[in-house]
Order: C-alpha cells, then sequence, then structure tokens
C-alpha cells in the first residue's frame, strides 16, 4: 500500500496494479451454462431467427421485468431505432447531450432531428423542466436518458408527455437490475431499451432489448427487427435486421441466470468507494439512492478541481499511471462531436460542468471491493499533495 505521494506511479513508483484494471471489463457467466447453450443452438442447427434462445431469453428478461412485452435486439442502437420507428416518431426528437453518442446517432440514422437538452442538477438526468425549454413546434418525441442507471423525475416526464402529446422513450441502456418506487427503470415511458453489450451489467456478447408495455408496438417492432416478415413469404413493411444470434441469448440467459451475483458485487464496490471516498475534498462519488434497488453499475466521481486541488484531467492521469484505467464518460458530449457539432448550440450549463468534472471508475465482478478501496487511497494520497502531483505530470 503506498502511503507517500513520491510512491505514485505518476512521480517515478511502481504502478500499483500490475494488470489494467478497466471501465467495463464484462461480467461472465456460468462458463459452462454458456458453453453448454451454445453447444445445444449447434446440435440443433438453429443458430439465429427466432430460435429457441431467443424465446427463452425474451421469457426471462420479461419475467423479471413484471411481466413487460420484450424484443431482444442484436444491439441496444438499432433497438432505439427501431423503437422511434414502431413508435411512428418524426421530425425532432429532445434528448440529452449528456449520453453515450449511440442515443443521438440512433435519432439522426432514423432521419430525425436531435435537439439537446440539458440535465437537472441532481438527478443529471434530463427532466421535465429541461425537456419542456426545448419542445418546439417541430418536436417529435421526447427520448430520456436513465444515465449510469439513475433516473430522473421519470414520472414527471411521462406528464409532459401525456400533456402535449407526445410518445415518451427512454433510453435505459444502463438500468437492468434498477428500479425506482419498486417498477423497474426500463418499465418507465411508452417503451424503453435496454442493452446487453459486453460492458453492461448483464450481457449476450453484443445485445439490446426493447421494453414495452403495449402489445400491438412490441409486435411492430418484432416485425422489423426481421425485415418485416410477417410470416414466410409475407412482408408488411419497412424493415432490418436486427435479431439477436441463438449464441447471443445464451449468453443473455447465462447472465440473467447471473445477475443477482453481479449486482451484489457492484453494490459492495460501490459502497468501497463510498468508504474509501469520504470525506475527501472535492471529490464527490455520484450516489445510488438507495444502492439497495440500483445496479450500481457505473461508479462515477465528480472532481471539483478548486476543492480537490487537482482537476478531473489530473486526477485520471494519476490513475492511469497507476493501471486504473479511469473513463471520462460521456465526454464531450453529442452536442460537440460531429454531425451534431454543426446543430445550433444551445446552453447546457449543467451538461458542460458535468462533462468537465466526472470520472468513471473500474467496477464490475472484475474488481474487487480491495481493488475499489486501494483505488480510493490513491485518489487520496494523490489529493493531498496535489502542487507535488501537477509538477511531476507537467499538467
Ligand atoms: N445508450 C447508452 C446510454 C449507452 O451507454 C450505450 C452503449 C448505448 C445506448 C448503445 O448500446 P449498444 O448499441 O452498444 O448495445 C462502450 C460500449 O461499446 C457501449 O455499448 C456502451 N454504451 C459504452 C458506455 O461503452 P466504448 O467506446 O467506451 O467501448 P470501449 O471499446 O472503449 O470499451 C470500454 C471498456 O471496456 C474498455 O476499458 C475495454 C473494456 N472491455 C470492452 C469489451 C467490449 C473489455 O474489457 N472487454 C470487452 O469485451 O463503448
Amino acid at each position: 500500500m503506498k502511503t507517500a505521494v513520491a510512491e505514485l506511479a505518476a512521480l517515478g513508483g511502481e504502478p500499483a496494479f500490475a494488470q489494467p484494471l478497466h471501465v467495463g471489463r464484462p461480467n461472465v457467466g456460468d462458463r459452462e451454462a454458456i458453453l453448454a447453450g451454445i453447444g445445444e443452438a449447434l446440435d440443433e442447427r438453429w443458430l439465429s431467427n427466432n430460435g429457441r434462445k431467443l424465446e427463452a431469453f425474451e421469457r426471462r428478461l420479461s419475467e423479471r421485468l413484471g411481466g413487460l412485452h420484450v424484443v431482444a435486439t442484436c444491439n441496444a442502437t438499432l433497438g432505439l431505432q427501431i423503437a422511434m420507428r414502431a413508435l411512428g416518431i418524426e421530425g425532432e426528437v429532445v434528448l440529452p447531450a449528456l449520453t453515450f453518442v449511440a442515443t443521438a446517432h440512433a435519432v439522426a440514422w432514423e432521419g430525425l432531428t436531435p435537439v439537446f437538452a440539458d440535465v437537472d442538477a441532481e438527478s443529471l438526468c434530463m427532466g421535465p423542466a429541461e425537456a419542456a425549454a426545448r419542445i418546439g413546434p417541430e418536436t417529435g418525441a421526447l427520448l430520456g436518458v436513465h444515465l449510469w442507471g439513475r433516473s430522473g423525475d421519470a414520472g414527471g416526464l411521462e406528464r409532459l408527455a401525456r400533456e402535449r402529446e407526445l410518445p415518451l422513450l427512454f433510453d435505459a441502456a444502463h438500468t437492468l437490475g434498477a428500479e425506482r418506487v419498486g417498477k423497474p427503470l426500463a418499465a418507465w415511458g411508452d417503451a424503453a431499451v435496454l442493452s446487453f453489450h459486453a460492458t453492461k451489467i448483464a450481457n449476450s456478447f453484443e445485445g439490446g432489448a426493447i421494453v414495452t408495455a403495449d402489445r400491438e408496438l412490441a409486435e411492430r417492432a418484432a416485425t422489423m427487427r426481421n425485415f418485416g416478415f410477417v410470416d414466410e413469404d409475407e412482408i408488411v413493411g419497412l424493415g432490418t435486421n436486427a435479431k439477436l444470434s441463438e449464441a447471443g441469448a445464451a449468453m443473455g440467459l447465462a447472465s440473467l441466470d447471473a445477475l443477482d451475483g453481479f449486482l451484489a458485487a457492484s453494490r459492495a464496490n460501490y459502497a468501497a468507494y463510498a468508504e474509501a471516498l469520504a470525506g475527501v475534498s472535492g471529490v464527490t462519488l455520484i450516489a445510488f439512492d438507495p444502492p439497495q434497488s440500483s445496479n450500481c453499475h457505473y461508479v462515477v466521481i465528480d472532481v471539483d478541481p478548486a476543492a480537490a486541488g487537482l482537476g478531473r484531467d489530473e486526477l485520471r492521469a494519476v490513475l492511469v499511471a497507476e493501471n486504473v484505467l479511469a473513463r471520462r464518460y460521456f465526454y464531450p458530449g453529442c452536442h460537440r462531436v460531429p454531425p451534431y457539432d454543426r446543430l445550433p448550440q444551445p446552453a447546457l450549463p449543467v451538461t458542460e460542468r458535468v462533462l468537465d468534472r466526472c470520472l468513471s471508475l473500474p467496477t464490475g465482478t472484475a474488481v474487487t471491493p480491495e481493488d475499489a478501496a486501494a483505488v480510493g487511497r490513491l485518489i487520496r494520497l494523490a489529493l493531498s499533495r496535489p502542487d507535488d502531483v501537477r509538477a511531476a505530470i507537467g499538467s
């Protein structure tokens, strides 16, 4: 354990971790079950197109989500696109700029116009006030994001959408295992889309799922996922190929079986980070409140440079030198990257502050609470002598 600033790798010491500690290292369920599931698909020579694994995966996920309709897709990005088409959205879509770029790309790829809103300072999600400020005559839908698996005023967004007669879709990519007032985050809005990408709390290698209480919407989405086919020779409209493979579904099933263990690991890491960072001036852990009904899958700190003595990027350099590959999710913000940087740039003060100060720390089953505590100690040590650190990293 390092006790002196001079021992930090940024100042010439050995890295604290021999192997890199990643944000987004996949959680892997029971290896035997995964391989057996893939083996069954091979034995049956049924590798895609509504196979038994896909049906079981959709059924199991639906059970986990209180019986909602589930349409699994090859990823969440195409899931968002299909959901927007199935909802019949046209024109402008109001969404937060503070999200992974896939949210905005899905909108633009559908020929719709993203209109970026700010986020609420507490929840860091777009709430009704931020969304309402960006609604105009061309608005065709609201697209909320449960950022980092946390939720803002989802009920307020639902009320706003009802008042303005707009569909409300949620990007729920980060939310599996997270609830609000006893209701899964993926159950809010007219539809929501989960991601089962390798980096998510549960994965199907690549994958996603459209979730909705509306059976007809789910049927339209399922048809669009498979080229618009409703029968062998019958196509009812425009479709794409967004099918999840049987290998992916087998992985997804094993992930759902292991989900409670994954959640426990993330919550334990979150608790270890919270303890290790308690009282560190200028560093605030973005809270999951309460952790038991959150998935705690993204551990994010806010670094206030004035109070901490180092800025977020300086602290990140210290951690990377220690082999702690912290990420600046979701810097620089959708509004700042092509093609959206050519749109009129709205004032997004809360978004800009978060993008300048937030840092995602490694977690998941590849990280132990002891690792998390060690990362917390490194942060504490670096901030005990910020001037020495800054001089060493030359920022
Ligand atoms: N909406 C939101 C809010 C999202 O965050 C995402 C995806 C989407 C929509 C779209 O969902 P999908 O269409 O992907 O289902 C990664 C993921 O590729 C992306 O799915 C995810 N969000 C995003 C938050 O993270 P990158 O560009 O950061 O990936 P990359 O390659 O830098 O990997 C992240 C870290 O994970 C690295 O430290 C390496 C590690 N890693 C990654 C993979 C894939 C591993 O250790 N092993 C692996 O197999 O986007």
